[in-house]
């Protein structure tokens, strides 16, 4: 399949926005061992990243499910802050996946913002909820998004914007290190550990525990890590078999076996419960409240 594909253009090198000297408050967090760069506050260089894009502009996808309570209690407040903050400037197109269009909030967007509703069926568990998810992107990407958008962001709709959540996040293939878990040695994080899942990730082995509530890259790149982690998600379920933490589990697994080209801080998705420490810099993106009385039990 042929996607939409970045025009002929020069690289944007990654010496050219990005500060890759290591100071005290991060250690030596700024870039992998497979040479990705991990962005924080103060990594990077808006004016040379904004210089580049107005050369050479994208359009970048922001996609989104809201289903059930989750449309009542956090589709409104998550795009007002989205317009405000996702990718100022930019063209953006919010792909929304409801399901009941006489609930879709009334939103205001800027210049340059535009969405576009889709009705998706109401899962029977609210497992299935999050991890229908990627087979349902996958399939939205294959049908239109890919000729729609450049680059393109899956996030969860329990959260906020709170500063500018921008351009450098844009890469091939971009994870997010999860608040919980980025100090924590691979061993120790919650990978999935029983073997018959294909979830699966041998103790000692995995190089970070990325938070599904963000991931993203080219239209092509989220198509193929949809796709990959849908068919692993129904495998599993053919053997009867369900990953601890979900789609997670299998988005973990799938940047085990094929590494991000970038890593996110936990900046860009903060748990505002969290003690802040001095790496926490500019929070961009927070999760939500969660009354898991009035959103689950029902
Ligand atoms: C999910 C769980 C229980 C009850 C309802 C739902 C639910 C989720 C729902 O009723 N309606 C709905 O639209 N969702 C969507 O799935 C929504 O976009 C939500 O943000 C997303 C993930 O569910 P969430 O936010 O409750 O899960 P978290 O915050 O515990 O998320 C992490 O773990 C999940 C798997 O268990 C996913 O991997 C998620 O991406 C992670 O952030
Ligand atoms: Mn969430």
């Amino acid at each position: 399949y042929q996607c939409w594909s970045l025009k002929d253009q020069p690289e944007l090198r990654l010496s050219d926005w990005f500060n890759a000297t290591t100071d005290s408050t991060h250690m030596d967090m700024r870039v992998t061992n497979w040479s990705a760069p991990i962005v924080w506050t103060d990594t990077y260089n808006e004016s040379v990243l904004a210089d580049y894009y107005t050369k050479y502009p994208v359009t970048v996808g922001l996609i989104v499910f809201a289903v059930g309570r989750y449309l009542l209690y956090y589709l409104g407040r998550f795009l007002e802050s989205a317009n405000r903050f996702f990718m100022v400037n930019q063209k953006v197109i919010f792909y929304i996946m409801l399901d009941d269009f006489s609930h879709m909030p009334w939103i205001d967007l800027d210049r340059h913002r535009t969405l576009k509703i889709f009705k998706i069926k109401q899962a029977r568990r609210w497992q299935d909820v999050s991890m229908i998810r990627m087979k349902v992107i996958s399939e939205h990407i294959e049908e239109h998004i890919r000729r729609e958008v450049d680059y393109v962001f899956c996030m969860d709709v329990d959260q906020l914007f709170k500063a500018e959540y921008g351009l450098e996040t844009l890469g091939d293939s971009v994870a997010q290190l999860h608040t919980y878990w980025y100090k924590e040695s691979p061993g120790k994080v919650p990978y999935e550990r029983n073997e018959s899942s294909e979830a699966y990730i041998a103790a000692g082995e995995g190089d970070f525990y990325y938070h599904a509530a963000v991931f993203g890259g080219t239209a092509t790149q989220v198509l193929r890590i949809t796709k990959e982690c849908a068919k692993a998600i129904m495998k599993d379920k053919k053997n009867n078999v369900e990953a601890v933490w979900h789609d997670e589990s299998h988005l973990n697994k799938y940047f085990f076996l094929h590494r991000p080209s970038k890593i996110l801080s936990p900046e860009y998705c903060w748990d505002l419960s969290q003690n802040k420490t001095p790496d926490i810099k500019t929070v961009k993106l927070v999760w939500n409240f969660k009354n898991y009385e009035l959103l689950r039990n029902h």
